[in-house]
């Protein structure tokens, strides 16, 4: 029987190229997200059988009942990859918006925690399973307009360390992935779908490809039992911290 990847945030980016690149392993697939018409194309593209769960992350009753609603043949999720979340804004802390802060707390760490909530003690019962945590390179240092989104991530960090001392000896081992810059929709999110803003945070290099980070996460997963890749720092061969990139 195939294993089932659970992918949040599937529906663009990093989450959409670990979906595909999953799938080349055999995996099944639970695809997440808020937007249902990016999930019926991405099960279109693949060739693995997927289920489609369309819930806000930082919903917590959302998270609940989705992942209730799951199929008794789909309950038995062998890796969990925790991806979904953004950045709102790049403003200094004294201009900021609360209502961005709320966002990206709410979305990238209490979204991250329901959901690990919701999946990882089936995978205590069954003494196996594997949690990828995407962090970022703003969960190990800030960088100036970062406050929050930075401080989100660092929660993810900790977070990540934490879920693995408390998962030792269960069999289920934990990750994290944490990216420099990639080119997604990130920060069309962040500049609230400025495109030229967007199109600048990656002008001068080459940055990442949402399929470098998939292809780690690929590998990650893929290791032997006794193996546990428990953290790792992606960058662009360009750049050597949040804010120095050799741009051209
Ligand atoms: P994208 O904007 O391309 O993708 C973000 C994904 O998260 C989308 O699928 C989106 O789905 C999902 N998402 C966002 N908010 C919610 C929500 N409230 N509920 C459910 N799903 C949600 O960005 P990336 O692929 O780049 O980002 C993926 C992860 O990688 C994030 O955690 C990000 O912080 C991290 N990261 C990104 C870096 C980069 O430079 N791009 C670098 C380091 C880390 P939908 O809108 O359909 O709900
Ligand atoms: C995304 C990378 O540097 O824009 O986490 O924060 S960065």
């Amino acid at each position: 029987m195939s294993k089932i990847a659970m992918v949040t945030g599937a529906t663009s980016g990093i989450g959409w190229a670990t979906a595909e690149a999953l799938a080349k392993e055999g995996y099944q697939l639970i695809i997440c997200g808020r937007r249902k018409e990016r999930l019926q194309e991405l099960s279109a593209k693949v060739d693995v059988e997927t289920l489609e769960l369309i819930f806000d992350v930082s919903d917590r009753a959302a998270v609940a009942e989705a992942l209730n609603s799951l199929p008794e043949e789909w309950k038995q999720i062998d890796v969990l990859i925790n991806n979904a979340g953004n950045a709102h804004g790049l403003g200094k802390i004294h201009e900021g918006n609360i209502d961005d802060w709320d966002a990206m707390i709410d979305i990238n760490v209490k979204g991250l925690l329901y959901v690990t909530k919701a999946i990882v003690p089936n995978m205590v019962e069954r003494g196996e399973g594997h949690v990828v945590n995407i962090g970022s390179i703003a969960g190990k240092e800030a960088y100036p307009g970062g406050n929050v989104y930075c401080g989100s991530k660092h929660a993810v960090d900790a977070i990540n360390t934490g879920m693995r001392m408390d998962l030792n000896g269960t069999g289920v081992k934990v990750s994290q992935v944490c990216p420099g810059l990639v080119e997604t929709e990130f920060s069309l999110v962040r500049f609230k779908g400025d495109k030229d803003r967007a199109k600048m945070a990656y002008e001068g290099f080459e940055a990442l490809r949402a399929e470098d980070i998939a292809d780690l996460i690929r590998f990650i997963v893929t290791r032997p039992a006794h193996v546990n890749i428990a953290d790792t720092l992606i960058l662009p061969a360009a750049q050597a911290s949040p804010t120095l990139v050799d741009r051209n």
